[in-house]
């Protein structure tokens, strides 16, 4: 069953643009969460209305398009108060969601795995939940609509009574599960394995990257938040040095703090890679400014000063100018690649650049390990990534990359 959307965004003075960007990407929101849209409506409006976020006047033009439409879902591009959406409903007689509650729901389909479950059951009942409480209607009739799906194929659940107990429940069991993530990360840690993080703006394409390179299987879609759970795969470089590439969620403009904050344990797996590789959609109108929200993202996530690999993916949409003025803009930044995972073009770069950072910091040295010390020579080659190894009358010869830590380890070997 489609469900037909009003979408209704406020600017400030001299930021109509952006509302009417922002609008664009709440459509395709609502269009991904199952919602036609019918209408977009906007206002000046330098401070939102304290009672209904826009003006009298608005609110009865709203009214009608819904009647004269029926339409089902009334979107706000910005966060309303639980007041505010109660005011809206009673007037319109539809259902009134905010972008925060439309994202959540879209989440609410998407999770699979249990910790992310759990993570949007959480939001959702911290943020969704409070707003549905209270519009004083039969709650039997909600289910359907927006803002009211569950993860999985539960339903919101907004007893009131139940919710602090719940909320409570669900935050040990996403301890226990922080915990597991923890321990996960820590073997991975010693592993001594490259670690590389894809992020980027929704859509771009990162999900397909993965599946391109390891074939992961992951779900990609022309969806907004196709991915909700982050995906680890091996992938073996052609020298031979494997490293392990993180697909994770995508980010998306005004991602409201408190759902950073509910995502921050799978988000983190930036945090604790060795480099980033930020898929960036070349052929979106917007990439500059999907670029610096991705920027603005790991910043709060205190992802700062990590090697970046941009990739400027779907060249086959973009113009050679565009992606010229991408690489030329971003390379002072970072080292950059233009790919199509469609069309398997610019691989080979990207390879050689994923190479290149796995050996980020290393030096090829030789060593000699004399035969008596072979004990030292075995944990050696666990630690570094050989490249050729001669067996002298000295001892071993080993040509390897090696970081500084085993550089300076086995210092007294170094020939
Ligand atoms: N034309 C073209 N389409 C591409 C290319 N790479 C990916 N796509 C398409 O872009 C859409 C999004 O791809 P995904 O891999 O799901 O993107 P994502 O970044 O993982 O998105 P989220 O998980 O939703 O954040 C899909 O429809 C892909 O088929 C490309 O190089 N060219
Ligand atoms: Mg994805």
């Amino acid at each position: 069953m489609e469900n037909s959307a009003v979408l209704v965004g406020i600017y400030k003075q001299g930021c109509e643009k952006e509302c009417f960007k922002s609008l664009n990407e709440l459509e395709r929101l609502a269009e991904t969460a199952g919602a036609n849209t019918c209408a977009k409506l906007t206002q000046l409006k330098n401070i939102p209305d304290a009672a209904t976020c826009i003006g009298k006047g608005k609110l009865e033009e709203l009214k009608e398009i819904c009647q004269n439409n029926s339409v089902s879902n009334v979107i706000f591009d910005c966060e309303l108060t639980p007041a505010q959406i109660k005011n809206i409903e009673n007037v319109v007689e539809c259902d009134v969601v905010d972008r925060s509650m439309l994202i959540l729901d879209i989440f609410a389909q998407h999770a699979t795995s249990a910790e992310g479950k759990i993570q949007v059951e959480l939001a959702q009942l911290k943020y969704t939940a409070p707003r549905l409480i209270g519009k004083g209607k039969d709650m039997s009739r909600l289910g359907g609509g927006i803002g009211t799906r569950g993860p999985g194929e539960s339903k919101l659940e907004i007893d009131r009574r139940r919710l602090f107990s719940r909320i409570s429940f669900l935050q040990s069991e996403l301890e226990e599960l922080e915990k597991n993530r923890q321990v996960m990360r820590a073997q991975r840690e010693r592993s001594q394995i490259p670690k590389a993080c894809i992020v980027g703006y929704t859509n771009a394409g990162k999900s397909s990257l993965l599946n391109l390179l390891t074939n992961a299987g992951i779900l990609a879609q022309d969806k907004l938040f196709a991915t909700l759970d982050p995906t680890t795969r091996k992938f073996d470089l052609p020298s031979g040095i494997s490293m392990l590439i993180t697909d994770t969620v995508g980010f998306i403009r005004k991602l409201p703090h408190h759902l950073i904050h509910a995502f921050k344990s799978t988000l983190e797996e930036a945090v604790y890679c060795d480099f980033l590789i930020n898929v960036v959609d070349s052929s979106d109108e917007e990439c500059y400014e999907h670029m610096q929200v991705t920027e603005e993202i790991l910043n709060s996530l205190g992802v700062t000063n990590k090697p970046i690999l941009y990739v400027f993916n779907k060249s086959d949409l973009t113009t050679n100018e565009k992606l010229f003025d991408l690489r030329y803009i971003n390379s002072s930044k970072g080292r950059v690649v233009n790919v199509s995972v469609k069309d398997k073009t610019g691989c080979d770069e990207l390879i050689s650049q994923l190479e290149a950072l796995c050996r980020y910091g290393k030096k090829r040295l030789y060593f000699l390990f004399p035969y008596t010390s072979q004990g030292d020579l075995s944990n050696f080659y666990k630690s570094s990534e050989v490249i050729s190894t001669e067996y002298t009358n000295d001892g071993t010869l080993v040509y390897a990359w090696v970081d500084e830590k085993t550089e300076n380890k086995y210092s007294t070997y170094k020939k």
